[in-house]
């Protein structure tokens, strides 16, 4: 990747490359059909066509490359989950994400900052240690740390013992990053296509044929396609998507908003996050602070911004950083979480012998995105889950072997 950025910085005319290429005729059939070409579908799609050399793919969507969730989430990369299964799961991804920007040969701008959850309470301090020992335990660089750390890492928190909700301590991740989430599809997008993947934008699934236990055809917007196998990875359509194909998904889809400010001058490099407050922030490179907060309190499919949002958690923001009154924002938006009852996602088999699932990624989608791809296309080319997604099956709501990782979120619910 170095290389190719020298090269390409020293060359004097410099001809943009199309990440892809036009929008092929829908072809009658596939050996794969991914419905999502978001980050995971299309992760999916790369990794089919170089880890199993299974090219014959279409990655259809209903709108266009990466503008559901992919384009709607705050862009935080961690490992510090509670559950030995997320641990390892999640830590898997971080281990790809450092490596994709040399994979792809295109900067996808993953930057180590370190996460800080902080903790308000004696009792967010015992869940904090919690994650700590079951992170170190499993290889995961995370430990509890008390306020003067905290003010090295970050000098410009409000760590007065007069604030409301005084910082206790904190859980700090040193591995925690950021990566431009656009770029990342793109890469992914890039690097199936030059492959032979077919990806269909503007092209809505509308339903399933089924003879016995398989899916036979997806029907689209643009004509039917017989399949081979079919694997859903749609956030935020997914119990819909998933009702086409007989399935009933334990989820309920709740919007999730956030925000960014005017640029500024840089003074966070690492990633804060308050559970207690419903706030996190960061600084992109550009200056811009990034901020979130709490899901909608009402579940439903709205992207649409409001004021109560707002509202809120600019007042949670200024309790952590008070000089930010002033700060204009430029621009806010909402993405759609599926949330499961364990707070874990639904990845692998279903009772259809060939159609597969993604679903259920809460707040958490994009830090799995590397992962979910790598492993899912293991999956779908196998047609058994490797034992990494196994705690994550679709029957665990019927065994009641659920994943809790409530106490791993970053978002108040
Ligand atoms: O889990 O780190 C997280 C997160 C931040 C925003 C949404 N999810």
């Amino acid at each position: 990747m170095a290389l190719g950025l020298l090269k390409q910085g020293l060359r004097r005319s410099y001809k943009p490359q199309p990440v892809l290429p036009p929008r092929p005729e829908l072809k009658s059939s596939y050996d794969v059909v991914i419905i999502g070409a978001g980050g995971h579908g299309l992760a999916t799609a790369y990794y089919l066509a170089k880890e199993h050399g299974i090219t014959d793919i279409a990655v259809l969507d209903k709108g266009y490359l990466a503008g559901g969730n992919t384009a709607r989430n705050t862009a935080i990369v961690r490992s510090n989950y509670l559950t030995p299964e997320g641990v390892r799961f999640y830590d898997e991804s971080m281990k790809l994400w450092e490596g994709l920007s040399n994979e792809f040969d295109f900067n996808i701008q993953f930057s180590h900052r370190g996460h800080l959850t902080l903790a308000h309470a004696d009792s967010t301090l015992r869940t904090m240690r919690w994650r700590a020992e079951v992170n170190k335990h499993m290889g995961v660089d995370s430990e509890l740390i008390g306020p003067e750390d905290i003010r090295r890492l970050c000098p410009h928190l409000n760590l007065s013992e007069e604030a409301r909700w005084p910082v206790l301590g904190a859980l700090y991740h040193p591995p925690g990053s950021t990566a431009r989430h656009d770029a990342v599809a793109w890469g992914y997008a890039h690097g199936a296509s030059k492959r032979g993947v077919e990806i269909h934008q503007h092209t809505e699934v509308t339903g399933f044929r089924t003879e016995g236990d398989r899916v036979t055809e997806v029907e689209t917007t643009r004509g039917n396609i017989r399949c081979g196998r079919v694997l859903q990875a749609v956030a935020g359509a997914s119990s819909q998507v998933g009702a086409m194909a007989g399935l009933r998904l334990p989820i309920h889809t709740v919007p999730l908003q956030a925000c960014v400010s005017i640029p500024m001058m840089p003074f966070l490099d690492p990633i804060i996050v308050s559970g207690t407050l419903h706030t996190y922030i960061w600084q992109t490179g550009r200056g811009e602070l990034v901020m979130g907060g709490s899901s909608d309190p009402v579940p439903g499919y709205m992207t649409r911004s409001t004021l109560d949002f707002k509202e809120g958690l600019m007042a949670h923001v200024m309790e952590l950083f008070p000089f930010l009154g002033e700060v204009r924002l430029n621009r806010q938006w909402g993405g759609m979480t599926d949330m499961t009852p364990d707070f874990s996602p639904v990845m692998g088999e279903t009772p259809l012998s060939n159609y597969y699932i993604d679903a259920g990624w809460g707040t958490w989608g994009f830090k799995a995105t590397p992962v979910c791809g790598y492993r899912m296309a293991e999956t779908v080319a196998k047609g058994t889950a490797p034992d990494i997604l196994k705690p994550f099956r679709y029957e665990r709501f019927d065994t009641f072997d659920q994943v809790g990782e409530r106490g791993a979120a970053s978002v108040g619910h």
